[in-house]
Order: structure tokens, then C-alpha cells, then sequence
């Protein structure tokens, strides 16, 4: 932890302290896991402000911050550190409360806006992050063994989510990544169709998306499954769809542009006749969020490094037909990938 503060503090000016407010940064500059904080990072000391429901959590998960009595008001805390600029998260602090601490703030003291540095260390992952990520998805692979077996004609996609999401807290997750996306026949039209009433119907094809927060970091994964016989076009749209996200998974390496990699999996799909139906981009980077940056998008002009968390979901998706989705996530090293996600992917017939 201590090391990613002075990572970031030594990314700004001498004049500029960061104040971190929302939960993930938090997180991952601290090891506090209470939404009800905020940091406050300078070049001498590092602060974690929070009151007396959580002084112990705080001295046991963030032993490296000094503890800052919020109820104090932040009057005596700014009195104790030289620097006159704070940076704060845009992308998180509210209008209202960015007005509230400015009118607190003593006039010498200006907020500047400071999203891009106070994110830039996330995006590269140290091997104990990956470790546990690996840990996270390889829950994810042991859920899907699981819920197979529990997938038949009449279950409801309700159910199957539950059991998943039981299931993966059995295994340690503290949480979802997300609400779980299982859509069948139809309904896998929709890229993010989370779970419904809808019983589950032979010849369905039936895409399940999810994932678990383990140790703080997300994992996620994609598979979709034929529930009995199914025809020819849904056999058809699963094979491209797994063609393109083998063949983009076989590119990845650093030093390549993000863009580059959708568009393998973009053109095969597209020469298949089927590029107005994958709307969204390939992937995105993984990690104390589920989405973050750089990510796998036409419009995303950033050089893949190893130390990447990738995600590469291709899909393919017809109204009033279904759908096709297939997920794996992929840590970059220095030439090429490991995929962290061990389950089958070849069409699974339940
Ligand atoms: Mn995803």
C-alpha cells in the first residue's frame, strides 16, 4: 500500500495532496474496506479520515495511514500539511459535496482535479493482484462445473443465478462483480440480460455472464450453453463467435494497440456476415472494479503492457433469435497471455 501512495504522490506536483473519495481507490491506496472514508495523501504523511464506527477496522486494514477523526472537522488536518492544491476524483465527487467542501476548504486551499493520476496505478497489476484475480476466476470456473449439472427444462434463469451466486460465496467471494446475466432462448438477444422468471426451454441457447469479488478484486466470465438439441444458425453464430475470440485471445501481446485486438475479432465476425449484431467492444480491463481501463474497444488507442487484466468477450446477438456470448479473462505478460479462465468453451449440450 505504501508503495502505491508514493507511486502516486510522486506523479504530482510538490504543491498538490490528494484527497481519495470513492470506494475502489480507497481500497487500493489503503486496504480500507469501508465505503465511509475518504484519504487524504500528501508528500510527508498519509491520512485515512473516518470516525469511530470504524477506528479499528481502519488501524487493522490500513496500518500504514494515520487515523483522522472526521467529526473533527478538517480544520486541524489541513493545518498539518504544507501542500496548498488538493486533487480530487471528478468522476466520483458529487456537484454537492465538491460545492460543501470547497465553502470548508480555508481560502488559501484550491481543489484540482486529479481522476487520471489518482487512476493511472490500477491499470498496471502487480503478480499479488493477479494472484488473487486468478484465485477470483478460478471460483468462477468451479461455479460453472457447478451449475451445469443444475441447468434443465423448467428451471428458472432466477434460480440458476442464485444457485451460482450461493454457490460462489460458499467458495469465498465476498460479493458479485455484478448482477449475474442469464438469458435464455430470446432473451440472449440481450447482451446484459440479467436473470428472469423465464423457465429454461429445450433447444434454448442460454449465456451466462458473472462473476465474484474475492480478496477485493473481481472476477468475470462468460459462457453460453445449448440446453438440448438447438439449430443449425444458433450452431452457426456459436462457432464464429468462438473463432473470433479464440483468434483475438492468440494476438494479445504488449506493445500493441487495444483497437487492434477488437478489430481481429470484429472482422471475423463481420466477414461472417454478422458485424451489426456485436455492438459492444471486445473487452475491458478487470480489477477492484469490473470495468476499468485501458479497454479492448475500437476507440480505445492504448498500448496493451504487461501487467494487463483483459477481458475478451466477443458476442453475437439477433433480436427475436438469441444470442451468443463467449468470456475469458486474460492476464498479459511480457510475451503474451495466460488465460485465467480454465472452463470448457467448446459447445456445451446440457
Ligand atoms: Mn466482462
Amino acid at each position: 500500500m505504501k508503495q502505491r501512495i508514493e507511486k502516486l504522490i510522486s506523479s504530482i506536483h510538490d504543491d498538490e495532496a490528494v484527497l481519495v473519495t470513492s470506494y475502489p481507490n480507497i481500497f487500493y491506496y489503503s486496504g480500507f474496506t469501508s465505503p465511509d472514508a475518504c484519504l487524504l495523501l500528501t508528500h510527508d504523511e498519509s491520512y485515512i479520515l473516518t470516525d469511530s464506527r470504524y477506528f479499528i477496522q481502519a488501524r487493522e486494514e490500513a496500518p500504514d495511514l494515520k487515523l483522522y477523526n472526521i467529526s473533527n472537522g478538517l480544520d486541524s488536518l489541513l493545518k498539518r500539511i504544507a501542500e496548498k492544491n488538493i486533487g480530487y476524483e471528478e468522476e466520483h465527487l458529487t456537484v454537492a459535496r465538491h460545492r460543501k467542501l470547497q465553502k470548508r476548504l480555508p481560502r488559501e486551499f484550491e481543489l484540482v482535479k486529479m481522476q487520471k493520476n489518482i487512476n493511472a496505478p490500477r491499470r498496471i497489476k502487480g503478480k499479488g493482484e493477479i494472484e488473487i484475480i486468478a484465485a477470483a476466476e478460478k471460483i468462477g470456473d468451479m461455479a460453472f462445473l457447478h451449475i451445469l449439472d443444475y441447468i434443465k427444462p423448467g428451471v428458472s434463469e432466477r434460480e440458476i443465478a442464485l444457485e451460482l451466486e450461493f454457490y460462489m460465496k460458499r467458495q469465498g467471494a465476498s460479493a458479485l462483480s455484478f448482477d449475474t446475466i442469464c438469458a435464455s432462448g430470446v432473451r440472449s438477444a440481450m447482451p446484459h440480460g440479467t436473470a428472469s422468471d423465464k423457465p429454461i426451454e429445450k433447444g434454448d441457447l442460454l449465456t451466462l455472464d458473472f462473476g465474484c469479488v474475492y480478496k477485493g478484486y473481481c472476477s468475470d466470465m462468460t459462457r453460453t450453453v445449448a440446453v438440448g438439441k438447438i439449430g443449425e444458425k444458433q450452431k452457426e453464430i456459436y462457432d464464429i463467435v468462438l473463432k473470433a475470440q479464440k483468434e483475438a485471445i492468440s494476438k494479445i501481446k504488449p506493445g500493441l494497440k487495444c483497437s487492434y485486438i477488437d478489430s481481429v475479432a470484429r472482422k471475423i465476425i463481420t466477414d461472417a456476415g454478422y458485424g451489426k449484431n456485436f455492438g459492444h467492444g471486445l473487452g475491458h480491463s478487470v480489477g477492484v472494479e469490473i470495468h476499468e481501463m485501458p479497454s479492448l474497444s475500437p476507440k480505445c488507442d492504448d498500448i496493451i503492457k504487461s501487467g494487463h487484466i483483459l477481458t475478451v468477450e466477443p458476442g453475437i446477438y439477433i433480436e427475436n433469435f438469441g444470442g451468443v456470448r463467449i468470456e475469458d479473462l486474460v492476464a498479459v505478460e511480457d510475451n503474451g497471455i495466460v488465460n485465467l479462465t480454465n472452463s470448457e468453451k467448446e459447445l456445451i449440450i446440457v
